[in-house]
């Protein structure tokens, strides 16, 4: 639940024009930045470690051992990458991030490059979000103006520019690797890891790929110190976390707590299910994420409490759903997102996808049969640990744990064709 430390990423948000450079340094703006160009890299990189900040992204990784992986030497440039492409379905977090506070993206961006000895960031934004684009172009500029970029930042003698790149809308985009990929010019796909970017990322030199929200908890972490963010949260996942709470309920947005809030208490904070009619079906982390059910209200919503629980965090986009969704209907609208967005590099996932929608479309339509469920289960378990990248992994979730959770409501809809087909023999 949200404590008295928070909030914390969202606490200016509110502020009139709180994007405007003279609000954030009104309220405490480049503080840490002036702070962190007092100490050395090194320090940095064990501050973050000693907070145990994880990746807001999806996957948690921690980010100052991440930080770590870059080389000490500058045999050739170091790039820090954001990666803004959130598109992960249900997440909308970074972008009103962006949107309200960007110079603390801005500002975490250069502590975080001063960190790892980079002179050239990049933030890579999903190219439909022109709004917020436009917006980090204009927060870019004024930190330029006042400083806070270019050569010799504060007197610090450190070096730093930032380029605002817009991606072209493709959900593979924000895997990583992909990402590096589309900034170089290229068709967005995957690469093989390893190497992982730390060793050869973009122009093949070291490259740390940091989530929007990690990069802008950075500062408060340099002006508040480890114990003060590790206050908030769990011992294994601790911090502020910025929960983006969309669907049936009264008051959809996004929601800073500490990490491990529960649903119960998420909806508490956002006025409940909308009308009251109860809760069917949620997911912690988007659709990449298996579902939850009202029986995983009082789950603690951090990396090792959704996983224990058999689902993942993801990137806390919660998609609430009542009791007059259809379960197989919301599986088979994810699934051809999918199959829409899968890049078709490798075959489980090109074809695997494919497949998975046309059944379920065929269920849906009332013309599937009770060996469909098999069917789907199999390709699912051909897909899983098989494909490429995460995007497989992540478009088998909804189906399995639908079916996990709601397997008679697939029944049902094979039911009704069975007696159909009896129906039109007889
Ligand atoms: C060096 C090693 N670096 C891992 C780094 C790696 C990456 C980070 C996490 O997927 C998940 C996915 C989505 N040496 C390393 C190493 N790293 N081992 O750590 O890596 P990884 O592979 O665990 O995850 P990932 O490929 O980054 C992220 C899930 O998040 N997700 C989120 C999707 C959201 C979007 C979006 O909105 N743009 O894509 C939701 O569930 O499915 O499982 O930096 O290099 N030994």
């Amino acid at each position: 639940m949200s404590d008295p430390l928070t909030p914390v990423l969202t606490k200016r948000w509110l502020s009139p024009n709180s994007w405007r450079l003279s609000v954030y340094e009104q309220l405490e703006g480049y503080q840490g930045l002036r702070k962190a160009l007092r100490g050395t890299p090194e320090q940095l990189v064990q501050l973050v470690k000693d907070a145990g900040l994880r990746g807001r992204g999806g996957a948690g990784f921690p980010t100052g051992l991440k930080w770590s992986f870059m080389p000490p030497n500058e045999d050739k440039p170091h790039y820090l990458v954001i990666n803004a492409d959130e598109g992960e379905p249900g997440t909308c977090k970074d972008i009103p991030l962006m949107m309200a506070d960007p110079h603390s993206l801005i500002e975490g961006c250069v502590i975080a490059s001063y960190a790892m000895r980079s002179h050239h960031c990049f933030i890579y934004v999903r190219g439909e979000a022109l709004h917020c684009i436009r917006r980090l172009n204009s927060a870019v500029r004024e930190a330029y103006d006042a400083g806070y970029l270019g050569k010799n930042i504060l007197d610090s003698g450190f070096d730093l520019d930032i380029t605002v790149h817009a991606g072209a809308g493709a959900y593979i985009c924000g895997e990583e690797t992909a990402l590096l990929d589309s900034l170089e010019g290229r068709r967005g796909q995957p690469r093989l890891k390893p190497p992982f970017p730390a060793a050869a990322g973009l122009y093949a030199a070291p490259t740390t790929v940091n989530n929007v929200e990690s990069i802008a908890s950075v500062p408060y972490i340099v002006l508040g110190g480890s114990d003060w963010f590790r206050q908030m949260g769990r011992e294994k996942s601790p911090g502020p976390k910025i929960y983006s709470i969309s669907g049936h309920v009264e008051r959809p947005g996004q929601y800073e707590a500490p990490l491990g809030t529960t649903l119960r208490e998420l909806l508490e904070l956002c006025g409940g299910m909308k009308d009251g009619i109860p809760l069917k079906f949620w997911t912690p982390g988007g659709s990449s994420t298996p579902m939850f059910t009202a029986d995983h209200l009082d789950i603690p919503l951090d990396f090792e409490g959704a996983a224990e629980a058999g689902s993942m965090l993801g990137t806390t986009a919660v998609q609430v759903f009542n009791e007059t969704v259809s379960v197989p209907w919301a599986v088979m609208k994810w699934t051809k997102f999918y199959e829409h967005e899968s890049c078709g590099k490798c075959t489980p996932c090109r074809e695997g996808t494919y497949w998975l929608a046309q059944i379920l479309e065929r269920m849906v339509d009332g013309r599937g049969t009770e060996e469909d469920i098999d069917t789907l289960l199999d390709v699912c378990d051909n897909i899983l640990g098989r494909a490429f990248c995460a995007l497989g992994d992540g478009a088998v979730s909804p189906i399995t744990s639908g079916i996990q959770y709601f397997r008679d409501e697939f029944l049902a809809l094979c039911e009704s064709n069975k007696r159909e087909l009896v129906g039109a023999q007889s």
